[in-house]
């Protein structure tokens, strides 16, 4: 009976701007709510359950600051005195005397929810000096009789903690440190544990809510690789296929058939990046990025390539086999596919650009059907080093995804992904990474073991940029 109210509920409180709704969406995953620069930002008390398939594992109230903390303390000692089991009942009468009193309005949100039930955790900003003006609203939580605990939130470059400590500790049996926008999931687990201790009932279902993040978190990282790994295969072995008027491609056609290749390729990281930003839950994130060029002047050119961390050999291993691709990765074919006939379009996709290699990205091709309409390919991506600048980006991008914090509201600056590759992965990966590359470049179906092994070692890059 009552199941379903029983899960844990705490109300973060504290005086105003002290980062309560920055400490309720980082521990809600919720990026939706509003923290703000100016005092009073939160006006009402809103409940953010923390759901998983359905079922609430806990749930945190959001508050307005403490505004007339002086003049309800006073309400509360002028009452006739009662024992301590029934000091609950007097803060509950109080909101129920004052509720429409627009003077205590603050007060009475952020006293609901506990006298509904909620444990306290009040928060503080120890990067400022203790003041005894904080006394009084300790005081009136304690009033309530719930368990509670406090948090050291530290804004500012200072650092108070030890003063805090020292009264913190006449009113809350815990207190602990917690940075809100630079919280990892391992400091969430271990505020988790902390707050299991405040109430016997709690410690249970506060254990499990652990189990069932972790869980989720390992969760998150396997479909962020299974997102990756997808993505990589669909944009690798991409072809498009254009049709065309004459026997052999004019520079318009061909120029617009490679742009409709790109864009594509662009799109396909677009969509794998909005996939990750979905399974970590950061709906409303402004973020900067590097666009995705694949032209001979952005992403590809020499420049760019030097910082991928590929080594010089590697670099000169991608120049010859894209020139010798340059000569055979051009066919022109007539007639119902019997009759091949390798060719050049013209200098443009071949030539000496090719023999450099780095314009050389994908094939270009021209390809005859049996009705005497002729088509123009653009693809699969042949450029050896291309793949790994793609899944640098990819692993770059989903790790800052997973590390953010959602109470982090800061512009993303995914500038410097093209710059992550060299950095985890390593020549042993590399090997493993490119006998699956190697068959999608041919348009072959990588064995399910190389997929798999493919699969791993994208999730060791992953958990490498995760620390
Ligand atoms: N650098 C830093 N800034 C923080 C931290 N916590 C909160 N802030 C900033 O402090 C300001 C207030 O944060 P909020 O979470 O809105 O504070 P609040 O207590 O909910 O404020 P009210 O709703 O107005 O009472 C925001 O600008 C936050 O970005 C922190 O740990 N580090
Ligand atoms: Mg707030």
């Amino acid at each position: 009976m009552m199941q379903s109210s029983s899960y844990p509920k705490f109300a973060v409180v504290g005086h105003p701007n002290k980062g309560k709704s920055s400490i309720v969406s980082s521990m809600a995953y919720d990026d939706s709510i509003q923290i703000g620069d100016t005092p009073g930002t939160t006006q009402v008390n809103r409940g953010f359950p923390l759901k998983v398939d359905g079922e609430i594992i806990y749930e945190l109230f959001d508050t307005p600051g403490f505004q007339r903390a002086r003049r309800i303390l006073s309400w509360l000692k002028e009452q006739e005195p009662v024992s301590a089991d029934k000091r609950g009942d007097l803060v509950k009468k109080f909101i129920v005397e004052n509720r429409e009193h627009p003077k205590f309005k603050d007060e009475i949100e952020l006293l609901e929810p506990i006298v509904n039930g909620a444990g306290i955790i009040y928060v503080v900003d120890a990067s400022k000096p203790y003041g005894v003006e904080y006394e009084t609203e300790m005081e009136i939580l304690r009033w309530t009789g719930q368990p509670s605990m406090a948090i050291l939130n530290l804004i500012g470059d200072e650092d108070y903690r030890d003063q805090w400590k020292r009264a913190l500790g006449h009113y809350f049996r815990l207190v602990r440190t917690f940075n809100p926008i630079e919280a990892t999931f391992r400091d969430h687990m271990e505020l988790l544990e902390s707050m299991a201790q405040l109430k016997e009932e709690w410690t249970k279902p506060i254990q499990k809510a652990i189990g069932i993040l972790e869980t989720l978190h390992q969760q998150k990282i396997e479909h962020s690789v299974d997102t990756i790994v997808s993505s990589m295969q669909k944009s690798l072995s991409y072809i498009y296929v254009a049709k065309i008027k004459g026997d052999s491609a004019t520079k318009l056609e061909e120029k617009t058939a490679k742009l409709e290749y790109q864009k594509q390729i662009v799109k396909y990281e677009r969509e794998h990046k909005q996939e990750i930003e979905k399974i970590w839950n950061h709906r409303s994130i402004d973020k900067a990025e590097d666009a995705l060029l694949l032209d001979d002047i952005g992403l590809f050119s020499k420049e760019s390539a030097s910082i991928f961390g590929l080594s010089q050999k590697e670099l000169i291993i991608t120049g010859a086999s894209a020139g010798a691709l340059g000569g055979l990765g051009i066919d022109l074919a007539f007639g119902g596919g019997t009759l091949f006939l390798a060719s050049l379009i013209g200098g443009a996709v071949g030539g000496v650009g090719a023999m450099v290699g780095f314009d050389n990205i994908y094939d270009v091709k021209v390809l005859g059907q049996s009705f005497g309409k002729r088509e123009l390919t653009v693809g699969p991506m042949k450029n050896l080093n291309f793949p790994y600048i793609l899944l640098g980006r990819a692993l770059y991008h989903a790790s800052v995804m997973a590390k953010r914090s959602h109470a982090q509201r800061d512009f993303v600056n995914l500038g410097d992904e093209n710059s992550y590759t060299g950095q985890v992965i390593d020549s042993d990966m590399r090997k493993k990474l490119e006998r699956v590359h190697v068959k999608l470049r041919a348009r072959n179906v990588p064995k399910d073991e190389s997929i798999k092994e493919y699969r791993d070692t994208v999730l060791k890059g992953l958990l490498g940029l995760l620390g």
